[in-house]
C-alpha cells in the first residue's frame, strides 16, 4: 500500500510560489504519522508550503493535516485527489474542532490524537472499509513515539529541531484551541524517549524547539525533565506560562539546561482583558515586571506575544504595548488580532453576542490573513487590523531591531545574537507578506468536491 502525507499551506497568491518563511519548520504531525506507519507501507510526503504536489502520482490513501487556517487549502487538495478517486483521511486541530465540516471533504476524519487510531485507519484503508470517523475516549500515552524525520530530507526547512516533550496545557484561556481540543489536560513523553530523539538530531540542529503548548504546565515534571537535559548541552527554546518565571528553582534549571528563551503569552497589559480571557494568572505574584526581571537576571530571552481586540482594547492600547516590548528588549514579539477559532469558548461567546462577521471566516472567499473576523467593541475591525500592522512595523523597525540587538540578554550568547538579526529581519519581511495573504490557492479553479 502507498500512503501520501500532506502538510498544506494556508494559501497562495496567484502565480506566486513564495511562502511565509518564518513558518517553514519541519511539521511534526506528518513525521509522527510516518513513525506510526508499519514498514510495509510506502510513505511519500509533500509539504505544500515549499513544493508542488504531484497529484497524478499513484497512491492508495492521502492523509492531510488540517488547521483552521489551512482548511480551505486542505479541501482544495482533497478535491484534486477525489477527482482521481483516491480516498482522503484528515486529522489535526481543525478536524478535532469541526469534525462535521471536515467530514464533508474527507472519506475519513480522525478526531483527536492519532497514536492509537492511525494503525486502525491504515488497516481499514488496506481492506477498503474506511469508517467516516475515528475517535478515542481517552488521550493516548505518549511513550514509545518515534517521529520519522526521513520524510523531511531534501526540503528547505528553517534549521531548528522541533521536538515534543508534552502536549496540552491545564489552563483554560477563553481563546485557546489547545485547551478546547485537549480539555485542559496535558500529557508528557518519558524523558528517556525525548533524550534519545534529541541525541539523534543534535549534530544537525544547533537549536531545539520544544513545541509544547506550555512546557511548564506540570512544573514538577518540567523540572525533572530539565535536570535530565543538562548533560546533553543543547541550546533550546520553548513556550511557557508566566507563572513559572516566579520559581527560582525553575529559573536555575533553565540556565543549567541551556535554555535560550521562552515564548510567553502576555496577551494584554489591561487586567480587565486578562480577566475576560480567564488569564488572571498572568498578573499574579508581582505580574509582568517581576517575572521579566527574574528572567533577565537569568539571561533568558523572551518571545512575547500579545493579542488585541478584547473588549477593553481601544486605539490607545497599542503604543504602550509596543513600548513595553521594546523597553524589555524582547528578542521577538507577536502583535496579533484576537482570532475566534471555531469550537473555542471565545467563538461561542462572540457568536451568541452576534459579533461574528462571517459564517465561517476560514472558508469565506472575502477573508484573508489579518482580516478581523469579528466586531470589536473599542474600535472598528479595520482600525484593529491597521493598528496591529503598525505595532508590528514599529517593533520590527530598524531602530527597534538595533536597539533590542544591543540588549545585554540578547547579546549574551554569540549564536543567539548572530541569529537575532536574521530572525528579526525575517519577521520584518513577513509583516507585509502575511497581510491579506489568501486562504486557499487563489489559482485553484472550480467548486470544492465533497466526499459522497
Ligand atoms: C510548533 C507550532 C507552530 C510552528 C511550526 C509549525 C510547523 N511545523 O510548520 C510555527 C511557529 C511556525 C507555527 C505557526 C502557526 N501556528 Co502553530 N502551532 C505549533 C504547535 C505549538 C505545535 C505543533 C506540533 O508540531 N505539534 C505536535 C504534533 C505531533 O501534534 P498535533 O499537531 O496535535 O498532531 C496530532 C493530532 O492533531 C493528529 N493529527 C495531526 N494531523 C493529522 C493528520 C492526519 C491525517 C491524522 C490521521 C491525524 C493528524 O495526530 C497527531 C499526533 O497525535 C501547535 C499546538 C499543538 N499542540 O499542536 C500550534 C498550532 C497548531 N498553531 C496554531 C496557529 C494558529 C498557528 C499560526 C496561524 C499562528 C500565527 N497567527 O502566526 C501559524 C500558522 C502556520 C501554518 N499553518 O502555516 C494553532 C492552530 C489552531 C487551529 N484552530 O487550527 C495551534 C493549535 C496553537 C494554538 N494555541 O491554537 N505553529
Amino acid at each position: 500500500m502507498r500512503v501520501t502525507l500532506i502538510h498544506p499551506c494556508i494559501g497562495r497568491r496567484s502565480g506566486d510560489r513564495s511562502y511565509i518563511r518564518t513558518w517553514q519548520m519541519e511539521p511534526l504531525p506528518a513525521a509522527t504519522l510516518a513513525g506510526l506507519t508499519p514498514p510495509d507501507i510506502d510513505v511519500k510526503f509533500y509539504d505544500d508550503r515549499m513544493e508542488e504536489i504531484l497529484f497524478d502520482e499513484a497512491t492508495d490513501l492521502v492523509a492531510i493535516s488540517v488547521e483552521t487556517y489551512t482548511a480551505k487549502r486542505a479541501y482544495q487538495i482533497a478535491s484534486e485527489y477525489r477527482r482521481r478517486r483516491v480516498p482522503v483521511v484528515m486529522g489535526g486541530f481543525h478536524a478535532s474542532l469541526c469534525p462535521d465540516e471536515v467530514a464533508r471533504y474527507a472519506e475519513a476524519v480522525v478526531v483527536g490524537e492519532a497514536e492509537t487510531l492511525w494503525p486502525q485507519v491504515l488497516d481499514d484503508a488496506r481492506h477498503g472499509k474506511l469508517e467516516k470517523f475515528y475517535r478515542t475516549a481517552n488521550r493516548p500515552a505518549l511513550g514509545g513515539l518515534r517521529p520519522d524525520r526521513s520524510i523531511f530530507r531534501g526540503k528547505r526547512y528553517l534549521p531548528v529541531g522541533l521536538v515534543e516533550a508534552g502536549r496540552g496545557c491545564h489552563f483554560k484561556c477563553e481563546f485557546c484551541a489547545v485547551q478546547t481540543v485537549f480539555s485542559s489536560t496535558q500529557t508528557r513523553r518519558p524523558p528517556a524517549d525525548i533524550l534519545a530523539e534529541i541525541a539523534a538530531i543534535k549534530a544537525q540542529r544547533k537549536l531545539i524547539f520544544f513545541v509544547d503548548d506550555n512546557i511548564t504546565s506540570n512544573l514538577a515534571q518540567a523540572k525533572e525533565f530539565f535536570r535530565a537535559l543538562i548533560p546533553l548541552k543543547i541550546r533550546w527554546v520553548s513556550q511557557s506560562s508566566i507563572n513559572a518565571a516566579h520559581d527560582e528553582e525553575f529559573l536555575e534549571l533553565l540556565v543549567r539546561s541551556v535554555c535560550m528563551g521562552v515564548l510567553i503569552g502576555f496577551e494584554s497589559l489591561n487586567p480587565a482583558n486578562l480577566a475576560a480571557m480567564n488569564k488572571t494568572f498572568n498578573t499574579a505574584r508581582g505580574g509582568f515586571e517581576k517575572a521579566l526581571s527574574n528572567l533577565r537576571k537569568h539571561r533568558i530571552r523572551v518571545y512575547g506575544t500579545f493579542v488585541f481586540g478584547y473588549d477593553g482594547d481601544t486605539p490607545e492600547s497599542f503604543a504602550p504595548t509596543v513600548e513595553f516590548a521594546r523597553r524589555h528588549g524582547f528578542y521577538i514579539a507577536a502583535f496579533n488580532h484576537l482570532t475566534p477559532f471555531p469550537g473555542t469558548p471565545l467563538y461561542q461567546r462572540l457568536q451568541a453576542e452576534g459579533r461574528l462577521l462571517y459564517d465561517a471566516w476560514w472558508l469565506d472567499d472575502r477573508y484573508g490573513y489579518n482580516r478581523i473576523p469579528f466586531q470589536p467593541r473599542g474600535m472598528e475591525p479595520e482600525e484593529l487590523r491597521q493598528a496591529c500592522l503598525r505595532a508590528r512595523r514599529s517593533f520590527y523597525s530598524w531602530p527597534s531591531i538595533l536597539g533590542r540587538g544591543f540588549d545585554a540578554v540578547n547579546r549574551a550568547d554569540a549564536f543567539m545574537w548572530r541569529n537575532f538579526y536574521l530572525i528579526n529581519a525575517l519577521h520584518r519581511g513577513d509583516v507585509s507578506l502575511r497581510d491579506h495573504y489568501p486562504l486557499g490557492d487563489e489559482a485553484w479553479q472550480g467548486p470544492l468536491i465533497s466526499a459522497n
